[in-house]
């Protein structure tokens, strides 16, 4: 039984049935009624766990991570919150940043197809509908033995929250949103789980059959969902730095590409602050 009727809990047969079945990627598909974090639980078990495509939701996170040491907050049911273990075989970890510019995309592309909510994505891979914050991404690669360019079996995991009921009050900054919030035409999350994974699964497996080099399709992908590409933009870097520019692009390894008053940087992290709308 629950007792918030506009909250119903993720039916985690279904989820399997949809999801693990036939020729998919997804090897495991477990809910949890409650975990500190998924990404650490699922970092745990890639260390003794061999297996590419598992997946984990909790109904509640307890200690949900963002990153830098920022948390991610949320009531239970409320949302989505999940992590994805997968292990891109032999594509070196050089190219390994475009899994969170892919698994934003995913999200960003699900929310629309389900909901005809207009998400956009601010780089690297927030998603964000008018520059509010509807769900976060935090991917993290558990080494496995690794050396230099070379991969073990070191692995992926992409713990992906999103807003889904999530009321103002629940929000924990003004600057974030929930589906409901968006005037979603769906709140259902089994519809909008199994369409974030379906759509994870076909960018993988395309970026994977280019050995990790995005095709020109996915590259268009991604700059037509971003919204930090096109604006002017400060990008805080770790340790107090900061560049202000102009966003032109991603580049191949999926850095962040600002036309500064001293020419053009690649940037590969920071937090972004859009600071004018495109003309
Ligand atoms: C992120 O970090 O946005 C990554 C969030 C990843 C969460 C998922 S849930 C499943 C998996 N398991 C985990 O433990 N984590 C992942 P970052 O870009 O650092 O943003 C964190 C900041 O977003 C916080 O400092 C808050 O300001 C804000 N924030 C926290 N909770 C939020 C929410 N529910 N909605 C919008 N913003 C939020």
């Amino acid at each position: 039984m629950y007792g918030d009727l506009s909250r119903p809990p993720l039916n985690e047969a279904d989820l399997v049935r949809a999801l693990t079945m036939g020729r998919s990627r997804w090897s495991e598909v477990t809910v949890v009624d409650a975990s500190p974090s998924t990404n650490a639980e699922l970092a745990e078990r890639a260390t003794s766990d061999p297996r590419d495509g598992l997946v984990l939701l909790a109904e509640h996170q307890t200690a949900g991570r963002g990153r830098l040491d920022r948390v991610w907050l949320a009531p239970p049911r409320a949302g989505v919150t999940m992590s994805v273990l997968v292990r891109p075989a032999g594509i070196p970890l050089a190219r390994w940043p475009w899994i969170p510019l892919l698994s934003g995309l995913a999200v960003a592309a699900a929310v629309q197809q389900v909901t005809e909510v207009r998400a956009t994505l601010k780089w690297p891979n927030d998603v964000v509908v008018d520059d509010r914050k509807l769900a976060g991404l935090l991917v993290e690669r558990v080494e496995a033995g690794d050396t230099g360019d070379v991969v073990g079996s070191s692995a992926a995991v992409i713990g992906i929250g999103l807003n889904v009921t999530t009321t103002p009050a629940e929000l924990p900054t003004p600057q974030a949103t929930s589906l409901a919030l968006e005037a979603a035409t769906t709140t259902d999350r089994l519809t909008l789980v199994k369409a974030i994974l379906r759509r994870l699964e076909g960018l993988l497996a395309e970026w994977e059959a280019g050995s990790g080099v995005p095709s020109a399709g996915l590259r268009d992908a991604y700059r037509a969902a971003c919204s930090t590409i096109g604006r002017s933009v400060r990008v805080e870097l770790t340790g107090h730095e900061a560049v202000s520019g102009f966003a032109a692009g991603v580049d191949e390894s999926g850095r962040l590409l600002v036309d500064t008053r001293c020419g053009r940087q690649a940037l590969g992290a920071g937090d972004v602050l859009h600071v004018r709308r495109p003309a």
